[in-house]
This record gives structure tokens, C-alpha cells and sequence, in this order.
């Protein structure tokens, strides 16, 4: 079906995640025709129920390591002309226990995959990078020159995604979108190791404590996915409102410039959760860093965007969209 923006399609690998189902959703929404690529090793089919039927999206189960991905997309879907890149090892102890595949995945094959997009002359390719890729380093607010060869990078997660941003920053329409702690509705708080507002939300709707790792300073720019979406859709020159805008190139910080304490956090949630939980302090997390807030200048100068939603808002939100599920 012919979309009302002349036919041009997205495509977003990771479409069954967390961010990449907020992405595809909101480009429909604008009218946009998507198609979603995701292999499941981390995505859910749950997370695309909202849109799953809609007219204009088509899924496609495929991994991006499969050779001529785009080429075979664009065969059956010539309008194919953007690519969001979202599909990677996620888990930062997943990539610790299997770093070759991480590499492969969140490197190798996104070179490829960017390298594909350039060939087949694509308008715009977007890739998911991280503050991962600043590692340990403690300047604050951190730029985004600051992570470099020298950087010592705290996981194959971290240094993956540094390789592929700086190979991207080097390509003709290639954006690198470095994005801070992101947090919303559809984040499993399932594991040790999901971030920790989708962990206390669940906590504090169990009335179980929320588990502080450390003296809860700690501080992180807790971004939220709206903000996100809105950060991928800027980048890509589209506009808020299918508004045209130019599209960028280069590596960017995504974080709203605002940090949070830990301890500030679990109280907010509990207060707005109406929890009686308590709060547990527990020995802090090996490997963990202090400080992360993003300097957020690059960005706005570039394409005009900054942070809309504030915690409090964030907070409610994911809290009224999780409330099912406790
Ligand atoms: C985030 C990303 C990670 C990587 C990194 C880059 C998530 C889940 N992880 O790790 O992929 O990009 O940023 O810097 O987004 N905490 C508690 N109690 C809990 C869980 C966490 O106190 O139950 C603390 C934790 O010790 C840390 C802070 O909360 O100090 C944030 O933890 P996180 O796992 O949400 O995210 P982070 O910044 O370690």
C-alpha cells in the first residue's frame, strides 16, 4: 500500500524491542510505511501488538547477519530508502560472557549492514549507540570527542558500539545516536540486569524494597523513550510532524543534560507509585561507574532537538502503563 509520504519506507531492525517498537509505532503514526526486522533473541512479538495489523507495517523474521538483508528487502520493497538501526547484544553481561558474538553482531555486522544501506543509496542510517562507549571515563558532562582509542571500555558492549559509531561517523549519511539511560513503558524488568527504573517500578508494585547497589549517589541521565523516538525521527530529517528537516551526520549525544542520584529515584517511585515499600542498601555493583550525564549541546545545535519529558512526567507514565502487569 502506498504510504502518504511518497512511498518511502523505514526500516527498523530490532522492531519487536523496547525503543524499536515505540519507533515503528510513532512512524506510523506519522503516516510512514515500516517494516520491522527482528530475530526475537531479546525482542518480544507482545511488544508489537499495538501495531502488528496496521496496513502499512510488514514483519519480516530475519537476523542482520544474513548476507544481502537490505538487498532482499529492497527487491519486494523498492521504497525502502531509511534504515534505523536498533538490532544488537543488548546486555552488557551477555557481552561480557560472549564477546566475538557481540562484536559480530554490534559491529561487523552493522558495518556491513551500513555498508549495504550506502551501495543501495539509502537517505539516511541511523545506529543505536550508547554511553557504553564512554566506558569508564568521569568528565562531566561527557562530550562526545571523549570517547576515543584511548577510552577504557568497561565491556565488549561498550567497545562494540564505540568501533561502529566511529566507523559511521566517517559515512556519507550515517548518524550515530549515543543515548544515555533510557527508560519507559515496555522495558522488562524481568533480570538482574534491567535497568533499574523498570526494576524499582516492579518493586515497588510488589511492595518488595527497592535494592540500592551502593550508597544510592550514584548519578545517571534517565531519558525517556518519547524523547527517544523523538531524538531518531529528528536525526533522520523527518520532522516532528512528517515535517521535512535536514538530515545530519556524525555522532550525538541523546540524554536530557539532567542527573538523578539513585536514592532520589527509588524515593520518587515510591512516592508516586503510592508504595509502602522499603529501601534496601546493598554492596555496590562490581564495575559500576559514579557519574553519566550526557552534554547535550551537539545535538540540539544539529537537529534542534532537546528533552521534552521531565522524570516526574517519565515516571508516571511508565508507572501507569506497568500498573497491568503487577
Ligand atoms: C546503562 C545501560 C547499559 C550501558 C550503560 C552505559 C541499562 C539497563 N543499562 O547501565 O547497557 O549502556 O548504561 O553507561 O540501561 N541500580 C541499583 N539497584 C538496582 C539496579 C540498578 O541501585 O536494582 C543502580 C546501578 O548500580 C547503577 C544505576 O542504578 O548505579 C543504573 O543502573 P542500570 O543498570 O539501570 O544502568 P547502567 O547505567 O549501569
Amino acid at each position: 500500500m502506498q504510504s502518504e509520504h511518497n512511498g518511502e519506507l523505514c526500516l527498523i531492525t530490532g522492531a519487536a524491542g523496547f525503543v524499536g517498537s515505540h519507533l515503528a509505532q510513532r512512524l506510523l503514526e506519522m503516516g510512514f510505511s515500516v517494516i520491522g526486522v527482528d530475530n526475537f533473541f531479546s525482542g518480544r512479538a507482545a511488544n508489537m501488538i499495538s501495531f502488528r495489523d496496521h496496513p502499512e507495517f510488514t514483519f519480516r523474521r530475519a537476523d542482520i547477519r544474513e548476507p544481502d538483508l537490505l538487498k532482499r528487502l529492497k527487491a519486494s520493497h523498492p521504497g525502502v530508502c531509511r534504515c534505523f538501526h536498533l538490532a544488537a547484544v543488548v546486555s552488557v553481561p551477555y557481552s561480557v560472557a560472549h564477546p566475538e558474538l557481540t562484536m559480530e553482531i554490534n559491529h561487523r555486522a552493522s558495518l556491513r549492514l551500513m555498508e549495504e544501506a550506502d551501495r543501495l543509496e539509502f537517505k539516511s542510517f541511523i545506529f543505536a549507540g550508547s554511553a557504553a562507549e564512554y566506558g569508564d571515563d568521569q568528565r562531566i558532562p561527557l562530550h562526545e570527542d571523549y570517547a576515543s582509542e584511548a577510552t577504557r571500555h568497561l565491556s565488549p558492549y561498550g567497545l562494540s558500539k564505540f568501533l561502529t559509531s566511529r566507523a559511521i561517523a566517517n559515512f556519507p549519511r550515517g548518524v550515530s545516536l549515543r543515548f544515555f539511560n533510557i527508560y519507559g513503558p515496555r522495558q522488562d524488568p524481568a533480570s538482574p540486569y534491567s535497568g533499574v527504573i523498570s526494576r524499582f517500578i516492579d518493586m515497588a508494585g510488589k511492595g518488595s524494597p527497592l535494592t540500592i547497589f551502593g550508597d544510592g549517589f550514584q548519578t545517571r541521565d534517565f531519558i525517556y523513550v518519547s524523547d527517544v523516538v523523538d531524538a531518531y525521527i529528528a536525526a533522520a530529517g523527518l520532522g516532528n510532524e512528517g515535517r521535512k528537516q535536514k538530515a545530519i551526520q556524525g555522532v550525538f549525544n541523546v540524554g536530557t543534560g539532567g542527573s538523578t542520584t539513585v536514592r532520589e529515584l527509588a524515593t520518587t517511585i515510591i512516592e508516586v507509585c503510592g508504595s509502602r515499600s522499603a529501601i534496601d542498601c546493598l554492596p555496590e555493583r562490581p564495575g559500576d561507574i559514579r557519574h553519566s550525564l550526557a552534554a547535550v549541546g551537539k545535538f540540539q545545535e544539529a537537529a534542534g532537538w532537546s528533552a521534552k519529558v521531565s522524570l516526574q512526567e517519565g515516571l508516571i507514565e511508565t508507572i501507569r502503563e506497568m500498573r497491568d502487569c503487577f
